[in-house]
């Protein structure tokens, strides 16, 4: 009787459903594009070459997708036919996946593999790739398996579901019992996993708690995958970060100083992409509420993406949002309308940015900043808006000379503004009064008032 393996990472792959070790790196697989109908294929094509995989050739036909094997049976059989006979130099030579161009259902990826003994994702399961690839974070590890380990289910209950209803041979030698074995052990993992990254996800959101309560603010930075995130990070924090021209260089949350602010944390985190399915994306939303349960919320967008592409990716980026926001009960009115940053504005002209503008005042946004990580250009006015979003306007504080009833040092004082705002000004009278010019939250303020009344005067 066939074992099945340890590990329950399963793919769609040869004579049906293959159980093997997970692969992480895809660099120089050849692979066959298979797409139904009309369709643009220029983001899975992005996708699989930041992963290194060549596209030998795209295969259309026309029609609506077969709800069983996506393309017709006919089609289907000829591919096979000309995938197992090709010779050398045959532009198919080598191939040995198959990539669906849409979101498939397990039916269909369990069709097309068994039609064409070849491994076959679909996009979920190329995202997917690609994020294992990229995952270099315990953090993020974790989050890409779960993720993993749930899609991977829904093809073994496919299975299941064939063998228990006949329309499938048996499951190695051991038929459903071994594929039940196997989603035993799947479930277990899945439990252990969501465990570790409960627990992982209640200690940041404790860490984001005390870092309020110490006075420091939170930026977020979210958007579209490769519209500019880590590169402003990198410019604004002086931490360095991946920045790459690929699409999810980042797949977890880094958080930095301001460099100019210091009680100022920027956070930079996981990009967007259209449609993933709720379950896949779920697994991403301890990473992702780390910049959405902040103080300040930035929408980054790729100023060079055209008005339509602009438009569609912010509305879907504010409803992003918005809906992440309602599972944070925490946050503040204020802290619930994000703010939209226009991002590479050296590659447009003056004209084109005016068009930008114009669009998202049209979305209902206050006119967003424009910056260039490269150039440098908007950066100051940036660092401006946010403090003043943030902080309001600057106080100015006079500490006075201690007195016999309140002998506390003014240095206590004073040192409690360093560490609870932005002083930027800091003089000593001859009569012994400190004043100090403060960035600071309100409810700051109001906390150092309350706990050295009488000895300091605020306006
Ligand atoms: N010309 C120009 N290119 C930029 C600018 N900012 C970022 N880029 C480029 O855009 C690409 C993506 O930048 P990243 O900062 O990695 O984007 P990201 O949003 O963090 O992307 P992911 O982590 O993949 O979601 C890189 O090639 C950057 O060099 C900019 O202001 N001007
Ligand atoms: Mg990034």
């Amino acid at each position: 009787m066939a074992q099945p393996p340890e590990d329950p990472f399963v793919v769609a792959g040869s004579g049906g459903v293959v159980l093997g070790e997970a692969r992480t790196n895809h660099e120089g697989r050849r692979a066959l594009l298979l797409v139904r109908g009309v369709g643009n294929t220029t983001e899975l094509r992005s996708l699989a070459e930041t992963m290194g995989i060549t596209i030998v050739e795209t295969v259309v036909q026309s029609g609506k997708d077969d709800p069983r094997t996506y393309f017709g049976k006919g089609r289907l059989e000829d591919i096979a036919d000309e995938r197992n006979s090709t010779l050398a130099g045959h532009p198919w030579s080598g191939v040995d996946l198959v990539i669906i161009h849409t979101n498939a259902t397990p039916r269909q990826l369990v069709g097309v593999s068994q039609a064409l003994g070849v491994e076959v994702w679909d996009r979920v399961r190329l995202l997917l790739a690609l994020f294992t690839a990229h995952a270099s974070s315990v953090e993020a590890r974790t989050q890409v398996r779960i993720a993993q380990l749930q899609s991977d289910r829904t093809i073994l209950r496919e299975l299941a579901n064939q063998q228990t209803t006949g329309e499938r041979a048996g499951y190695g030698g051991g038929g459903i019992t071994a594929l039940q074995g196997v989603l035993a052990n799947l479930n277990r993992e899945l439990t252990n996993l969501r465990r570790r990254q409960k627990k992982h996800a209640n200690a940041q959101r404790e860490h984001r708690r005390q870092r309020r309560r110490s006075g420091a603010v939170t930026v977020g930075f979210v958007g579209y995958t490769n519209a500019g995130k880590s590169s402003l990070f990198q410019h604004l924090s002086g931490k360095t970060v991946l920045v790459e021209d690929q699409l999810f260089s980042t797949l977890e949350t880094t958080v930095g100083r301001m460099e100019k602010s210091p009680r100022i944390l920027l956070a930079d985190t996981i990009g967007f992409i259209d449609n993933i399915p709720n379950a896949t994306l779920a697994a991403f939303k301890s990473t992702i509420a780390e910049a959405i349960d902040a103080d300040l919320t930035l929408i980054l967008l790729d100023t060079s993406d055209s008005l339509p592409e602009i438009q569609r990716k912010l509305e879907t980026t504010r409803r992003e949002v918005l809906e992440r926001q309602e599972t944070e009960p925490d946050l503040l009115e204020e802290q619930r309308s994000p703010h939209v940053v226009l991002t590479k504005i050296d590659k447009i002209s003056d004209q084109q940015h005016q068009a930008v503008v114009n669009l998202i005042e049209e979305l209902g946004f206050e006119g967003p900043v424009a910056v260039s990580s490269i150039t440098g250009e908007g950066i100051d006015a940036l660092q401006q808006f946010i403090r003043e979003r943030l902080f309001g306007q600057p106080i100015t504080v006079h500490v006075l000379p201690p007195t016999h009833a309140s002998p506390d040092a003014s240095e206590r004082i004073v040192s409690a503004f360093y560490e609870g705002g932005m002083v930027e000004e800091d003089q000593r009278s001859e009569d012994g009064v400190m004043t100090l010019k403060v960035w600071m939250t309100t409810s700051k303020q109001a906390q150092l008032v309350a706990r050295w009344k009488g000895r300091i005067d605020i306006k």
